[in-house]
C-alpha cells in the first residue's frame, strides 16, 4: 500500500472520495478510528499518540505517505507526527487555507469546524502566514457531527441550528470554509445561509496529495483500478453503513 489515509471516524470518507477521483490508480489503505472518536473532545497530547500509533501501523503497512483526513487531528497533531516520522504526511487544514485565500476578494473567511478545531485557531495561524492581513472568523458547531452521523436530514431542527451557528459569522465574509469532514455532507443547506464561495478542502488536499506524490516520485505508474483496504477500530457495521452513505459506493474489504 503506497497511502494511509486515517480519521478519527467516518469523517475522513468525504477526503478519500476526492483522493479517488483524482488518483484511482493507488493502492489506499483507510484508517477509521472510530473507536476513540470524537477527537474534537480529547486533549492535544492524547490526540497526538492516537494519531502516532495510527502513522506507525502505516510505516508498518509500507505505506510512503499519510494524509491526516480530519480537521481536529491535524489540529492537533500534523506538526508533531511530521516530527516524529521521516515520511511526508499532509493534512487537511493548509490546502483550504490557501484555496480560501485565492479565492476571497475581501480577505474576509470565516470557517465552520468541530469546538477543538475552532478553539485551536489552526486555520487562523495557517491563513495568516500566507495573508497576515486577512480577517478569520471561526465558529465551533459540536451538534453537526452527531447529527451527521445519525442521519441529518431525520432533525427537524436542522436549519435552525444551523441558521443559528451562521449568524455568530458576519454575513460580509465573501469565503466560507467547510472546516470539518463532515460538513461536505451537508454543503446543500449551508449553501442556504451563506452566498459566497464555499471551500472543500478536502478538494484541494487531493490535489496537494497528487503534487506531493509526482515531486516524490511515488506515484502509481500502473494504469489498474487501485485496491482500498479499511481498518477500524470501532465498530465494523456501523463504520460501514455510515461510509458507504459517504462514499457512495460498497465496501468490500474491512478489518
Ligand atoms: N473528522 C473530524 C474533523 O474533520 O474535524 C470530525 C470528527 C470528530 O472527531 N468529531
Amino acid at each position: 500500500y503506497n497511502i494511509g489515509v486515517f480519521d478519527s471516524g467516518v469523517g475522513g470518507t468525504t477526503v478519500l472520495k476526492e483522493i479517488l477521483e483524482l488518483l484511482p490508480n493507488e493502492n489506499i489503505l483507510y484508517y477509521g478510528d472510530s473507536g476513540n472518536s470524537p477527537y474534537g473532545e480529547k486533549k492535544t497530547e492524547e490526540i497526538q499518540q492516537l494519531c502516532k500509533k495510527i502513522v506507525q501501523f502505516f510505516i508498518d503497512h509500507n505505506c510512503k505517505t499519510v494524509v491526516i483526513a480530519c480537521n481536529t487531528a491535524t489540529a492537533a497533531a500534523l506538526q508533531y507526527l511530521q516530527h516524529q516520522f521521516d515520511i511526508p504526511i499532509i493534512g487537511v487544514i493548509t490546502a483550504g487555507a490557501k484555496t480560501a485565500i485565492k479565492i476571497t476578494k475581501n480577505n474576509s473567511i470565516n470557517i465552520l469546524s468541530t469546538s477543538f478545531t475552532a478553539l485551536s485557531k489552526a486555520y487562523a495561524k495557517e491563513i495568516a502566514k500566507f495573508a497576515p492581513d486577512a480577517k478569520v472568523f471561526q465558529e465551533g458547531c459540536p451538534e453537526f457531527c452527531p447529527m451527521i452521523e445519525k442521519g441529518w436530514e431525520t432533525y427537524s431542527n436542522r436549519q435552525k441550528i444551523l441558521k443559528e451557528h451562521m449568524q455568530n459569522l458576519p454575513s460580509s465574509s465573501d469565503t466560507l470554509i467547510l472546516g470539518c469532514t463532515h460538513y461536505p455532507i451537508i454543503k446543500n443547506d449551508i449553501e442556504k445561509f451563506f452566498k459566497g464561495n464555499i471551500v472543500d478542502p478536502a478538494k484541494e488536499t487531493a490535489i496537494q496529495l497528487n503534487d506531493l506524490l509526482i515531486s516524490k516520485n511515488i506515484k502509481n505508474s500502473s494504469s489498474d483500478t487501485g485496491n482500498i483496504v479499511f481498518f477500524v477500530s470501532g465498530d465494523l457495521n456501523k463504520f460501514k453503513t455510515i461510509a458507504e452513505k459517504f462514499l457512495n459506493f460498497p465496501i468490500h474489504s474491512i478489518h
